[in-house]
């Protein structure tokens, strides 16, 4: 018995050397009753001298807990005036540094610029896209991640970012939070910068962001060229085959109006309407895109729009 305490105590020690990042999780010290030390469930594996995969490790990591493991968010500094916290859809600035979880800095994008992303779009790991939320221009966090939401595809503008941590850990500084608009979406989207989306410039900007931040469709079968004509049709009430500024306000605000006019309480089960070139997927415009609306998708794009796009002498 007492070596087995030994163990546990000599263990403990090396959790603490890894750094703020490893703190023993609040729930851990005591769960049921049961004292903190019979709580670790890892420490004392490793004494039997079994090495353990890292998974197995994450999977008592949780287990200690009692529930998944959640980001932890310090709020390193603050500005006095706030004038927009960030939420889902703002479009953010930022710099980054990246720590280990034991502290060692292994990236920064100090040096070769900040990255501008909008938020809650699927553009980063889900920690990070949830740890940014409610942050205001110039406010520096420091964000804290398991490794279950750390998760993300390999891509340009990640690609630095290690993949076995259980920990990641972020030291954010945020330049500016740009609130969402119609006019500011349509502008992310028109890549030429030419004041029109034509179907293949919205096939480039699915592909840019599959390849710079690792966003995908949901539903693997959409090809981007085919849902780029389809997003056209959708919006084009003059029929000349690409979407100026007018067209696209009018559906936007069209959707938008039925989109709110739908109860909360009767919201179905489904990711939140993508306000990029998702957004022709919630098929009955009730701001949820469902599994039935995924599947469907594919098939969808090859034909036309149900509801056509307002014409312009209709504003
Ligand atoms: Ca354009
Ligand atoms: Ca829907």
């Amino acid at each position: 018995m007492a070596a087995i305490s030994e163990q546990i105590v000599e263990a403990d020690v090396d959790l603490k050397k890894g750094g703020s990042s490893m703190e023993i999780p609040e729930p851990m010290k005591s769960v049921g009753g049961k004292r903190a030390e019979d709580s670790i469930p890892v420490i004392e594996i490793r004494g039997e001298g079994k090495p353990m995969t890292a998974a197995q490790i994450r999977a008592l990591e949780e287990e200690s807990a009692g529930k998944p493991l959640d980001i932890k968010v310090k709020h390193t500094w603050r500005p006095g005036k706030c004038p927009r916290a960030a939420k889902r859809k703002d479009f953010v600035t930022f710099q980054y540094k990246a720590f280990t979880e034991d502290g060692k800095k292994y990236d920064q994008t100090y040096g070769r610029g900040p990255i501008r992303m909008q938020l809650g779009v699927g553009l980063t790991m889900p920690g990070l896209d949830k740890g940014l939320r409610g942050m205001c221009d110039t406010e520096l966090r420091k964000i804290t991640i398991p490794y279950r939401l750390s998760r993300k595809k390999k891509s340009k503008v990640w690609k630095y970012i290690l993949s076995d941590e259980h920990w990641l850990v972020f030291d954010i500084e945020m330049l500016t939070v740009e609130p969402w608009s119609v006019e500011l979406q349509f502008n992310f989207m028109d890549l030429n910068n030419d004041t029109f989306l034509t179907s293949n410039e919205l096939a480039k900007f699915a592909e840019k962001m599959r390849k710079e931040f690792g966003r995908t469709w949901p539903n693997e079968d959409i090809d981007n060229v085919v849902a780029g004509k389809y997003f056209v049709k959708y919006f084009d009430a003059n029929g000349d085959g690409k979407i100026d500024m007018t067209e696209y306000k009018a559906v936007m605000q069209r959707d938008m109006a039925t989109m709110s006019s739908t109860p909360k309480s009767r919201k179905p089960q489904g990711r939140m309407r993508d306000p990029g070139v998702g957004w022709i997927l919630d098929f009955n415009n009730d701001g949820i895109v469902t599994l039935e609306e995924m599947d469907s998708a594919a098939e969808v794009f090859e034909g036309a729009p149900a509801i056509k796009p307002l014409l312009k002498d209709e504003l």
